[in-house]
């Protein structure tokens, strides 16, 4: 039986589920707020990775659909949370380009109450493909009304640098990549540094994903990035594990 049938049927039974990852303040020495990640439990096949769903999901037409049951869920979920604790989602570029997507965060934000200071939307260079004036021009209305908006898997993508001068970003977010070979490759440091250098000249907030090991914790510090993210703080975890979380990164 096809993925794509079952993706259907799970979007109509409920089946999907968000885990949140901490994302960690080295200046503040406390967790910023969660990435919320969707997990499919699929009742045959087990734990499918997003990796997995989430292209076809974008071939089907369910992306919109999903990604707004993603939007309000997380949204909900975070105003439940202290105040100063932000909420990261991821958003594709499908989903930005459908014409319904501000009125799709509004309704988030109304039906949660949550402030939209503590909504950031995760976005990857590909939504910026092409540079659309559409999609600069939702960016900037979503930024408007309070949101972040960061730069996802940074330095992965093909010219970079061109897309920080067609939006002004909150944040960039350090590919996992980079982070990992940090130790042990000149080169990867080098591009941690130069894009944490980017970030100050710019005045926004880096972030390094990936961490997973004290040494690379280390590297990314002392190359100044702000905030940190990777299994070495925690893993993602359900809704019902982030009290526990939180407490046990105090
Ligand atoms: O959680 P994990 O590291 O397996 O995620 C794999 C990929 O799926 C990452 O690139 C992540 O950004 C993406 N992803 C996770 N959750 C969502 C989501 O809710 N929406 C979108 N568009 N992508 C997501
Ligand atoms: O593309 P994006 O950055 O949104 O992807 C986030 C993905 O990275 C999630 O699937 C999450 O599970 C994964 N992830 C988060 N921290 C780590 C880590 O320390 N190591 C590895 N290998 N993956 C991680
Ligand atoms: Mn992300
Ligand atoms: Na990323």
């Amino acid at each position: 039986r096809a993925l794509e049938l079952d993706l259907r049927e799970a979007m109509d039974k409920d089946e999907f589920d968000l885990f949140y990852q901490p994302i960690y303040d080295l200046q503040m020495d406390r967790i910023s707020g969660f990435e919320a990640l969707l997990r499919w439990p699929h009742p045959k096949r087990g734990l499918v990775p997003p990796d997995q769903f989430i292209p076809i999901a974008e071939d089907i037409g369910l992306i919109t659909l999903l990604g707004e049951w993603v939007l309000n869920r997380a949204c909900e979920q975070a105003a439940s949370w202290p105040s100063e604790l932000k909420i990261a989602v991821n958003v594709s570029a499908t989903q930005i380009r459908d014409p319904r997507f501000a009125e799709v965060i509004a309704n988030a934000l109304d039906a949660s109450k949550l402030d939209p200071q503590r909504l950031e939307l995760e976005i990857t260079e590909s939504v910026l493909l092409g540079n659309s004036a559409e999609t600069i021009a939702t960016l900037h209305k979503l930024k408007a009304h309070g949101l972040r908006i960061a730069l996802d898997d940074f330095g992965t993508g093909y010219s970079s640098l061109s897309y920080l001068r067609s939006f002004p970003f909150d944040k960039l977010k350090i590919d996992q990549s980079f982070v990992r070979d940090a130790i042990a490759t000149k080169g990867s440091k080098l591009i941690v540094r130069a894009i944490t250098g980017l970030g100050k000249s710019l005045g926004i907030t880096t972030t390094a994903e990936g961490v997973e090991t004290i040494e690379q914790l280390n590297q990314i510090q002392a190359e100044g990035c702000n905030e940190a993210q990777g299994f070495l703080f925690s893993r993602p975890v359900p809704a019902t594990e982030i009290a526990p979380t939180i407490l046990s990164l105090r």
